[in-house]
C-alpha cells in the first residue's frame, strides 16, 4: 500500500518519560516527581528522575530519527522546567533546552512537532489547587505565550494538551496516575472545564505570541469504536458508540472534543451529568473552541460494534485468545480507519494520528540485536487501516510512539514501547528491527516491506 506523497512520518516522545535530568538546570518538581515518590504509586518504585537522559543525550536520539528517515518528531515541554514555579519567573536555562533541541531537529531536516503538556503539571501549581484553581487556565495561557514567544519563529506545529481523558481519568478520577485524586463527579466536572479553558487560551495565546504563522491542534485519545460488519447498521452503531457519553468517566470523545471543535456539550452529556456540571457562559464556549488546523489523536486499541435489536449499539466482545499486546491491550488495527472517519465527518479536521505504538517484552538478543516482529507486524496492520482513510485525503500523518522505550507512568519502565531500546542501567540505545523497518516506511511511504529479521 502506497501513502500519499505529503503524508508526513513521524516519531514521538513526551518530556518526563524521556528526558530525566530532574534537578538539572532549575527545573522544578511536577506532580509525577512527586507521585513518584508516593509508596505504591508506581511499580516496583520507579520514577523519571533519570528515565533516557534525553535531556542530555538529544543530539544523539535526533541522529537516530534523522537516521531512520523519519521527517517529524513530537515531543512535550516540561512546564516546570521553563517556569519552576508553574508561573513568574521564566527559567532561561529550561527553555534554552528547548532551543537547541529543535535548532538541532531543523539541522538534521526533522520537522519539530511541539506539545505545551503532556501531564508532568508543576507541583507549586498544583499546591494552589492545580486544575481546580479558577485561574489554572491563564496559567497555562502565560506559560503557552512564554513557549511559543521563544520557540514560534521555528516551530511550526503546536499541541497544546496530551490526552486530558487520561489525566483527568487516571489523575483526578480513579487516582492512579499523578496527582493521584479522587475527586467528586462535579469537581471533575470543573477540572475537565478549566482543562478545556486552558486549551483554548493556550491555542490563542500560541497564535498571538508566536512570531510567525503556525499550525495548531491538540492530541487526544478517548474511544475508538469501530463497526463489527461493514453493513450500513453496524457502522451506524459504531458511530453511535463514538459519538456518546454514556459513562460518568472521562474517556469519551465528545464530551472533550465537542465543546472545543464545536463550541457546545453534547446533549447527552449534559443530561448524564445534571446538576454536577459548572456553570459556563456563552464566552467560557467561546473560548473553549478556538479554530483549529488539525485534530491529533492517540489510538492504541478500540472496541467493535453492532446494531442491536432496538437499534442500540451492542458490544461485540473479542474471541478468547485475540491477540493483544504486552500490556493487555486487543490489538484491533480497524479501529485507525474509522476512528478517523468519524473524527473527520463530525469536526472537519485533518486529522494526525498522533501516538500509535504497543508495549512488547522485548531484550537484547545474545547477537546484540532486538527482533521486535510483533511491532512490525501490530504497525503494518495499524498502518494499512490509516492508509484507506488517507487514500481518502482524511489523516494526513502519523507518529509512533514511542522513539525510545521510556518511563511508561505506572507502570514504570516495565512496558517498552520504543522503536528503539534503551538499557536502562547503561542508558545504551540499540535500534530494533522494528526501526529498521519503519525507516523502510517513511523513506519510501509503502507498507508493503517484509520483516527484515
Ligand atoms: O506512554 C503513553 C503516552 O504518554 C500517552 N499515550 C499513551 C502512551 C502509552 O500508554
Amino acid at each position: 500500500m502506497q501513502f500519499p506523497r505529503d503524508f508526513l512520518w513521524g516519531v514521538a516522545s513526551s518530556a518526563y518519560q524521556v528526558e530525566g535530568a530532574a534537578t538539572a538546570d532549575g527545573r522544578g518538581p511536577s506532580v509525577w516527581d512527586t507521585f513518584c515518590k508516593t509508596p505504591g504509586a508506581v511499580r516496583d518504585g520507579h520514577t523519571g528522575e533519570a528515565a533516557c537522559d534525553h535531556y542530555h543525550r538529544f543530539r544523539e536520539d535526533v541522529k537516530l530519527i534523522a537516521d531512520m528517515g523519519v521527517k517529524a518528531y513530537r515531543f512535550s515541554v516540561s512546564w516546570s522546567r521553563v517556569f519552576p514555579g508553574g508561573d513568574g519567573a521564566i527559567n532561561d536555562k529550561g527553555l534554552s533546552f528547548y532551543s537547541r533541541l529543535v535548532d538541532t531537529l531543523l539541522d538534521a531536516g526533522i520537522q519539530p512537532w511541539l506539545t505545551l503538556f503532556h501531564w508532568d503539571y508543576p507541583q507549586a501549581l498544583q499546591d494552589r489547587g492545580g486544575w481546580l484553581n479558577a485561574s489554572s487556565p491563564q496559567w497555562f495561557a502565560a506559560y503557552s505565550a512564554a513557549v511559543a514567544r521563544a520557540l514560534g519563529d521555528r516551530v511550526g506545529h503546536w499541541m497544546t494538551i496530551n490526552e486530558p481523558q487520561i489525566f483527568i481519568g487516571h489523575g483526578h478520577r480513579d487516582g492512579t496516575h499523578a496527582p493521584g485524586l479522587k475527586l467528586s463527579t462535579a469537581d471533575r466536572l470543573k477540572a475537565s472545564c478549566n482543562v478545556l479553558l486552558a486549551h483554548g487560551l493556550s491555542a490563542a495565546a500560541i497564535r498571538e505570541h508566536a512570531p510567525r504563522p503556525v499550525q495548531v491542534g491538540w492530541a487526544v485519545c478517548g474511544r475508538a469504536d469501530y463497526p463489527a460488519t461493514n453493513s450500513p447498521q453496524d457502522i451506524e452503531a459504531a458511530r453511535l458508540a463514538f459519538n456518546s457519553v454514556t459513562a460518568d468517566d472521562a474517556w469519551s470523545n465528545t464530551f472533550w472534543a465537542d465543546p472545543a471543535c464545536l463550541g457546545r456539550f453534547p446533549a447527552d452529556a449534559l443530561a448524564l451529568f445534571e446538576g454536577s456540571m459548572p456553570v459556563l457562559t456563552d464566552a467560557d464556549l467561546r473560548t473553549m473552541s478556538p479554530p483549529l488546523d488539525f485534530y491529533g489523536v492517540n489510538i492504541y486499541s478500540g472496541s467493535r460494534w453492532k446494531m442491536g435489536p432496538e437499534g442500540k449499539p451492542q458490544l461485540v466482545p473479542q474471541r478468547p485468545g485475540h491477540p493483544q499486546t504486552a500490556f493487555g491491550w486487543p490489538v484491533t488495527p480497524e479501529c485507525m480507519e474509522w476512528a478517523i472517519r468519524f473524527l473527520h465527518e463530525r469536526y472537519k479536521l485533518p486529522v494526525y494520528i498522533t501516538e500509535n505504538g504497543l508495549a512488547c517484552t522485548d531484550w537484547v538478543d545474545l547477537n546484540g540485536r532486538v527482533i521486535d516482529a510483533q511491532r512490525i507486524d501490530f504497525t503494518r496492520r495499524y498502518l494499512a487501516s490509516v492508509g484507506k482513510a488517507a487514500a481518502d485525503g482524511l489523516c494526513k500523518g502519523y507518529f509512533h510512539w514511542s522513539i525510545l522505550d521510556n518511563f511508561e507512568w505506572a507502570e514504570g519502565y516495565r512496558m517498552r514501547f520504543g522503536l528503539v531500546h534503551v538499557d536502562f542501567d547503561t542508558l545504551v540505545r540499540t535500534p530494533k528491527a522494528s526501526a529498521a523497518w519503519y525507516s523502510k516506511v517513511a523513506r519510501s511511504g509503502s507498507i508493503d516491506h517484509s520483516l527484515t529479521l
